[in-house]
């Protein structure tokens, strides 16, 4: 055999084994898939949707294609879920906090302190407590794919600064439209007001709230430092994001399209968390350049808080059920032992 011919037969072996891999091999058919988001394009949000739309773009020898539209062009979460249920809407990430109307096990990632850091997170999301509450979602119309990191959720207002309980008395404060934000702050004294996200930042401007809390990305992507004095370090809950899918959309797909969508969700997890990570870890540093004043809460102060904000567990507890809450409680008890 010559080289050339030695080549070819080499060639073709490699094609004929990488055949069933191959797009064009696989039952895909063009599709169109409209993928909305709340935040600005320039966020950790932004950046995970574009990657994910890569991917499957590649996957699928560019016959899949994500229409990629953020900054709720498409209307705030709960909007946007509605859409996805109807079938109007194929995709799109949201807090997994705006779905707990819809889904009222997603209540348990709004567990004040639940997790000490986000190597709970991960575990406690991608293991089969994050599974069973997302296998939740179908019953409800949607489709969930997998959970990126929002983070950890810190306190911001142009009154004040925040140093101890009292200073949050009277402060309009926006919470996202879920009961357990609405009565942890309010538990807390503060004048708490459900408010959707993509009105955030004008209310925040006008003035018809004080402040907000989100994490530290989300208050520099958004520009809240612009309308915002101060930032108290809290912590006081770690959100996920949640990729979710219409259900009427993904049953009409071909399993080779699904398992594109799903593969694509899994490496946008990996991407989304290491990119939000590296920024959090030097946004604070960024926020306080911008002009904003930090500080910290002193160990008693974060304990008095602390204990007014968990006096929503028992709730949530009976909310999402016993068991689920238990097993949770379980879990973590587990990864702390280790
Ligand atoms: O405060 C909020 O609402 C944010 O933490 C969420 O990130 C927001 O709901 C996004 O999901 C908007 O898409």
């Amino acid at each position: 055999m010559n080289i050339l011919r030695r080549s070819l037969v080499a060639v073709a072996a490699t094609a004929a084994f990488a055949a069933p891999l191959l797009a064009s091999a696989q039952d895909i058919k063009p599709r169109l898939i409209r993928f909305g988001y709340g935040l600005n394009e320039q966020s950790n949000q932004g950046r995970a949707v574009k990657f994910f739309a890569e991917q499957v773009e590649k996957a699928s020898g560019g016959k899949m294609k994500v229409r990629a539209i953020g900054a709720a062009a498409l209307g705030p979460d709960t909007q946007m879920q509605q859409a996805l249920i109807g079938g109007a809407q194929e995709m799109m990430v949201g807090s997994t906090a705006t779905l707990v109307g819809i889904t009222k096990e997603m209540a348990l990632w709004d567990t004040p302190f639940l997790f000490n850091n986000v190597k709970e997170a991960d575990a406690l999301l991608d293991g089969p407590v994050g599974q069973k509450v997302m296998a939740k979602l179908p019953e409800k119309g949607l489709v969930g794919l997998t959970y990126w990191e929002n983070g950890f959720r810190n306190l911001t207002n142009s009154k004040r600064p925040v140093t101890k309980l009292e200073d949050l008395e009277g402060v309009k404060l926006r919470v996202m439209q879920n009961n357990v934000f609405l009565e942890s702050f309010k538990s807390l004294g503060a004048n708490a007001v459900p408010l959707p996200f993509s009105e955030l930042f004008s209310a925040l401007e006008t003035k018809t709230v004080d402040g907000q809390e989100n994490p530290y990305n989300t208050i520099l992507s958004s520009k809240f430092y612009e309308v915002q004095k101060y930032l108290s370090v809290t912590n006081h809950v770690y959100s996920p994001w949640i990729v979710t899918v219409s259900k009427k959309w993904w049953d009409g797909l071909s399993k080779d399209e699904q398992k594109i969508l799903q593969d694509a969700a899994n490496a946008s997890r990996a991407f989304e968390r290491q990119d939000t990570r590296a920024e959090a870890a030097k946004a604070l540093g960024d926020l306080k350049a911008k002009g904003m004043q930090i500080n910290e809460l002193s160990p008693t102060e974060a304990a008095r808080m602390r204990d007014k904000l968990t006096r929503v567990n028992a709730s949530i507890a009976a909310n999402v059920g016993m068991e689920l809450w238990q097993e949770t409680q379980a879990e973590l008890a587990k990864l702390r032992a280790k």
